[in-house]
């Protein structure tokens, strides 16, 4: 163990990595709100790493200057108190620390405003034919959209306020356009965390905070819960799916109106799996505009990223969940079905059923 310390500066890297998944480190900002946030935390870093160079650089001129030196019995001249001195060090934490007020304030400002980017949008708009087109990487000029997200435990709604219909676990955004967010929960507190595209913020019973995001390009965010809300706390994922704003339009219509196929299947084993999820699924879970909210909206269950947040989407695992929902995520408030209440040919064309939820065109 002599040469432990050699592992500190690995297991720093580590941590850091740890945290730095694909699409979820707030250390690879993307989109205006998680720049702005980056730039604040890189600023008090670089401050912070000025001030321990000065602050050791003097430390250590001190200790070797003045150092007790053999045989040296000389008493040094006694000082009490020096103008210049205490002038210089009350002046630059204060220009430090106004260096951090500053951007830190206004970007707050920035930040609380859900309206600001949408107001520059309009001002755009009403320009736009006299100064040409927009700058590339400034405000977008889509209109806002309103998204409210209810945390519940331990899985995620998303309402699309403008469209007037509910999404489970992902949430799909158009690229380029400011998304304004209203977090609210039924149960306990949770936090919204999408780290690569924002800084958190807590869905807290009684009380609807705001906060927006952008992302800008196409690609999954992944999301996680950010305060500890029970058993199944650390499961609670969910993923953002941006896409580009045709396809968002066509994920909106898909889910407004799902396809036929999805309400009454024509193929005959989707048709059976159908009338299973009318029988055991359909008071809690939605497709389309018909059935419960007790659980996640499913009527695009077929294009989910994950399945109940965080487990592969196969057809094993999905059977899996459903014979023992307690197994994979403590505490949730879905039943688990056994052979007596759906058996394995019942569930096979369940399962066929759910796969074929589809709202978007294959290509
Ligand atoms: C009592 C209400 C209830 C019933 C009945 C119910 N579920 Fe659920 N279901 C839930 C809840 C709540 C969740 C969220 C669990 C979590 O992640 O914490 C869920 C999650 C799921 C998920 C994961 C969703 C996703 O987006 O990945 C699937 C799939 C699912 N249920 C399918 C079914 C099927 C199929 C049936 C019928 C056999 C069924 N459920 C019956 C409440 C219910
Ligand atoms: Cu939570």
């Amino acid at each position: 163990m002599k040469h432990f310390w050699r592992l500190l500066p690995l297991s720093f890297i580590l941590l850091l990595s740890g945290c730095g998944a694909e699409n979820m480190s707030a250390l690879n900002p993307q989109g205006p709100v998680a720049e702005m946030q980056f730039s604040l935390i890189a600023l008090s870093l670089y401050i912070m790493i000025f001030v321990l160079f000065v602050v050791f650089a003097i430390y250590i001129f001190v200790l070797i200057k003045f150092r007790e030196r053999p045989g040296d019995t000389h008493i040094p001249k006694q000082v009490h108190g020096n103008r210049t001195l205490e002038i210089v060090w009350t002046t630059i934490p204060i220009i430090l620390l106004l260096m951090l007020a500053v951007p830190n304030v206004m970007d707050t400002f920035t930040l609380a405003n859900t309206e600001i980017e949408q107001e520059e949008a309009e001002i755009e708009e009403e320009n736009g034919e006299e100064n040409g087109d927009d700058v590339p990487g400034s405000v977008s000029d889509q209109e806002a959209i309103t998204i409210e997200v209810n945390a519940h435990q331990f899985w995620w709604e998303f309402e699309y306020k403008d469209y007037e219909f509910t999404a489970g676990q992902d949430m799909y955004i158009p690229t380029d356009t400011q998304v304004n967010i209203e977090l609210i929960s039924d149960d306990v507190q949770h936090s919204f965390w999408v780290p690569a595209l924002a800084g958190k913020q807590d869905n807290v019973p009684g009380i609807t905070n705001e906060m927006w995001l952008e992302a800008p390009e196409e690609g999954v965010y992944n999301g996680k819960c950010a305060e500890l809300c029970g058993a199944s706390h650390w499961l609670m994922e969910f993923k953002v799916v941006a896409v580009d704003q045709g396809t968002f339009d066509d994920w909106v219509d898909g889910m407004t109106e799902p396809p036929e196929e999805s309400i009454e299947p024509t193929n005959e084993v989707a048709a059976d799996g159908r009338e299973v999820f009318e029988d055991s699924c359909i008071s809690c879970h939605a497709v389309g505009d018909e059935g419960g909210q007790q659980g996640p909206d499913l009527t695009n269950y077929g294009e989910r990223q994950v399945l109940a947040g965080y487990l592969d989407h196969e057809d094993e695992k999905l059977e899996a969940w459903l014979r023992d929902t307690e197994e994979y995520k403590p505490d949730n408030e879905m039943p688990s079905f056994s052979e007596d209440e759906i058996d394995d040919e019942e569930m096979d064309a369940l399962i066929e059923y759910m796969n074929s939820l589809k709202v978007l065109e294959e290509d």
